[in-house]
């Protein structure tokens, strides 16, 4: 028995649709599961007390269990052993047509965790058991009613051998623990608090604890720990600092204290996601918990601590208030990235953690909602739950909170979440749970505002103003669309709330009066129809409108500034994220035009515009490093193609870098002397100062190497020799490895994998930042390290740093009109298929995103996805790869 072959379905699999929910037949009271651990033979034993729900809608229903990839010892009903003739078996379930109203089930199963590489249910990661169980992961290690709105108690014992699994954890308190004959212990664990399976988790192996405790704001002890595989005991100190600070700021914010003795997390290297928030009991990927500074980046610390938060948040948003069916992931996800975002807010820049946010939401979301997979924040059916783990669902998802918290304002948002957990608590709902919370605390009619969870796709606002100087009025109109997306021709018009002010000529906030009322300097204003119009009396001359402040609301935005308009905003803003958002305008505009010069066979010539921004960014006094890094980093190649209806790879890509390069030369000399202000040889700080004078320092780094400069380039290799931490030396091999003549970063490249080759998360670095070499070498690079020791197809890390990255991050070379990049992807697709189908269905999707590609890649591109789907293929790739070819 194979769990990952076995995982391969029918051909074809069907959807299932959130108009068809029903309650569940049964509920399931209390739940006993025994493990017997073994590498191959593992066996299950579960005692489930069973009895018909009350609120169920149809009479006598047969029991229906969820099971995948079992093989049956034994079934007792009420003590009596059933036979083949009592049940039938299907490839997904157990039915058994006829069952009293309340009885006991008792079930033994045989799984396979060592040749389950997909990674879901039980497996065995570095030789260490682990569990991953949500959505659907449950149903692999026995049978189950296995949806989120069946909440039960769970007591979990394991047996294992001693010696080679030492530590055996499960969810709750410990309750029993002994030796057992044949070099064999057991533990038993009890969680008091009823669960929905997919919180279920178990782990065992050889690994250790790095300890600390928490006191609750009522006086309560929690016992904290970080079990981590020996050689990384090291590593554990910032996940745990970042921990108790996600409990404090939990209570503080919202209310919320945390309610076992113990709360556990497990780094394991094989791991889908970023981690998972079971109860009591977290499983992280060790790439988003582990990290000390000579190995691991800034940007890395800055996951730890957001990651450890998102799932400590998870306590309350997401387990003791659960989702109903999974069509409601966004109720948990996007309310849990809310969470911890303005966590991160608060331990950070509040900017640019919302600049950060921001670009990765307008590249990356934007695009999943303008390609074949677009779907709303709470879908309507889906075929593979997994592909459903999303950027909309959970950034978007997230967005969509944090606007209902600008409508209602920070006080009464607080007290609609209070509400929602204490009206809710042990329940599993729906988001209409959710806002109907926050109606109801704020009085608004938030009816129409629910479009934001049926109506997938990007709003797009044109906004345009016009003076009047002799009524001393200023007309503000703003029209917004939605475009179509698969499945959903028409659209309605959102409420949208816009943030806004109007900037005077002295750069500050004109306090703003609309027919007679008076609005203050600031304002969310709440777009409803189509077109609404807003006329700003008394004022003496034109004010540079300020849109979207904070970005408000998940939309394009567009204003016809002029560049002075944009050059004032720069500057004068009092909203960090518009001043930031006002040079990317900027920047987007000269490099369009770039790109509309280089399309046109023109010699290519920079806005000076441009380069007087930059000058005078560069040469003003330096009153936040960590902004003005972020100010000074072009738009990606990314958030250019998704300007586009169609896109121009070719033409973005030269445009970019000879902005790249232009900018670099004609500003030389001051990306230097900011280099040298902020680069020190002191020793490693984890302060927000040092981080930012770390980051703006890298910043100019890779600037003044875009000059192809010997100097610069030597700048680098003395940073990459001389660092103490890893985001300086990183940084340096980034800049060498990318040097356009290959053999500059060789040197740099082999004593890099010399130093770290036993690391297996500074190695993840090694491999994309050679995948992501913007050259069209990249590509044969990529795949002779495949052969490297330290690659793994089965790890997804190692998927992620070599293949993703390259795919990813190097869009240039994977749209390279050979098709090389195309057929590369798909051989990797059709690998992963067998061995990990989740990975392999978020790996394919930037091959199904070919629309607004030229025709020749379309066809190209299409060639490719016609080759996977010839493929026995599992229902996640078969779903993206169908809507790909719709
Ligand atoms: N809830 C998990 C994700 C589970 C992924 C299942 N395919 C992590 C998180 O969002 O916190
Ligand atoms: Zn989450």
């Amino acid at each position: 028995m194979n769990p990952a072959q076995t995982a391969i379905t029918t051909p074809q699999p069907q959807p299932i649709f959130l108009k068809n929910y029903l309650p569940p037949a049964f509920l399931v009271q209390q739940v006993h599961l025994n493990f017997l651990l073994d590498s191959t033979q593992t066996r299950v034993i579960s005692r489930l007390e069973l009895e018909r729900n009350p609120a169920s809608t149809q009479a006598n229903l047969p029991l229906e269990l969820d099971g995948q990839n079992l093989k049956i010892i034994n079934l007792q009903l009420n003590g009596q052993c059933l036979t083949e003739a009592d049940y039938q078996l299907t490839e997904q379930q157990l039915i058994l047509p006829q069952v009293p109203d309340s009885f006991v089930l008792e079930i033994e199963v045989e799984i396979d965790p060592l040749n389950n590489t997909a990674l879901e249910g039980l497996y065995q990661s570095s030789g260490n058991f682990c569990t991953q169980c949500e959505a659907e992961g449950f149903r692999r290690i026995t049978f189950y009613p296995d949806r989120p709105d069946i909440l039960s108690k769970f007591t979990t014992r394991i047996e294992a051998d001693k010696s080679r699994f030492p530590v055996l954890l499960s969810n709750g308190n410990l309750i029993a623990q002994g030796d057992l004959d044949n070099g064999k212990h057991f533990a038993e664990w009890q969680d008091p608090f009823p669960k929905p399976a997919y919180l279920f988790a178990l782990v065992a192996g050889n690994l250790h604890a790095v300890k600390d405790s928490f006191t609750t704001c009522s006086g309560r002890q929690v016992a904290l720990e970080l079990w981590v595989e020996e050689q990384n005991l090291h590593k554990c100190e910032h996940a745990l600092r970042s921990l108790k600070a996600a409990m404090q700021w939990d209570e503080e914010n919202y209310g919320r204290e945390y309610d076992l003795d113990i709360y556990m997390i497990v780094a394991v290297d094989d791991f889908n996601m970023g981690a998972m928030e079971n109860k009591g009991l977290n499983v992280f990927n060790s790439a988003c918990v582990l990290a000390e500074p000579k190995s691991e980046t800034d940007a890395a610390f800055n996951r730890v601590e957001s990651v450890v938060a998102h799932e400590y948040f998870h306590n309350w948003s997401g387990n003791r208030v659960t989702c109903r069916d999974w069509f409601q992931l966004s109720l948990k996800e996007g309310f849990t990235v809310l969470r911890d975002q303005q966590f991160s807010a608060d331990m950070n820049s509040a900017a640019v953690e919302r600049i950060q946010q921001v670009s990765m939401l307008r590249t990356a979301q934007f695009a999943e909602d303008a390609g074949p997979t677009a779907h709303p924040v709470r879908p309507e059916s889906y075929i593979e739950i997994n592909n459903f783990y999303t950027l909309t669902i959970y950034e978007k998802g997230a967005e969509v909170v944090r606007m209902l918290s600008e409508l209602l304002g920070k006080e009464t948002f607080r007290k609609g979440a209070d509400l929602y957990f204490a009206r809710f608590d042990g329940q599993a709902v729906t988001v209409d749970d959710f806002v109907a919370c926050m109606a109801e605390v704020s009085g608004l009619d938030l009816s129409q505002f629910m479009l934001w969870y049926s109506q997938a796709g990007t709003p797009e606002v044109a906004a345009s103003g016009v003076y009047n100087p002799t009524e001393k009025t200023y007309t503000l109109t703003l029209k917004q669309r939605t475009p179509a997306t698969p499945g959903q021709p028409v659209k309605q018009p959102l409420l949208i709330p816009i943030k806004m002010g109007l900037v005077g000529a002295a750069g500050v906030n004109i306090p703003m009066e609309v027919n007679g009322e008076f609005w203050s300097t600031e304002r969310v204003v709440q777009l409803k129809e189509a077109e609404q119009s807003f006329t700003f009396h008394h004022l003496e001359a034109e004010p540079v409108p300020s849109l979207l402040r904070g970005f408000s609301a998940p939309v394009k935005l567009s204003f016809d500034y002029s560049r002075e308009q944009l050059a004032f905003l720069m500057t004068n803003d009092s909203d960090g994220f518009n001043r930031w958002d006002a040079g990317q305008r900027l920047a987007l505009l000269a490099i369009q035009s770039l790109v509309a010069q280089q399309q046109a066979g023109e010699t290519l010539e920079l806005d000076p515009a441009l380069t007087s921004a930059y000058e005078k960014l560069l040469k003003a006094p330096v009153s936040d490093p960590a902004i003005l890094a972020e100010m000074l980093l072009l738009p990606s190649e990314a958030y250019l193609a998704e300007q586009y209806e169609q896109v121009d790879i070719d033409a973005i890509h030269q445009a970019s870098e000879f902005a790249r390069t232009s900018l670099a030369k004609a500003l030389y000399a001051e990306f230097l002397r900011l280099y040298q202000d902020h680069h020190s040889s002191a020793d490693w700080s984890p302060e927000a100062s040092a981080v930012a004078a770390r980051r703006l320092k890298n910043v100019c780094l890779t600037w003044l190497v875009a000059t192809e400069k010997p100097e610069a380039l030597q700048l680098a290799e003395q940073q990459f020799k001389q660092a103490n931490n890893m985001t300086d030396q990183l940084a340096a091999l980034t800049c060498l490895a990318h040097a356009k003549d290959a053999s500059v970063g060789k040197e740099a490249l082999e004593a890099f994998v010399k130093q770290w080759s036993q690391d297996a998360l500074v190695m993840d670095s090694w491999f994309s930042v050679q995948a992501s070499r913007p050259y069209p070498d990249a590509l044969d690079k990529v795949k002779t390290l495949q052969a490297h020791s330290a690659f793994s197809m089965k790890n997804p890390n190692k998927v992620r740093a070599l293949i993703s990255a390259f795919v990813n991050q190097n869009r240039v070379n994977f749209h390279a009109k050979d098709a090389s990049g195309y057929q590369f992807l798909a051989d990797k697709v059709i690998e992963l298929n067998q061995l990990n189908p989740q990975i392999a269905s978020r790996l394919v999707i930037p091959l199904t995103r070919f629309k607004r590609m030229d025709k020749v890649r379309q066809n190209l591109m299409k060639i490719e996805l016609e080759r996977i789907k010839q493929e026995k293929l599992s229902a996640d790739l078969f779903e993206v790869i169908e809507k790909a070819l719709q």
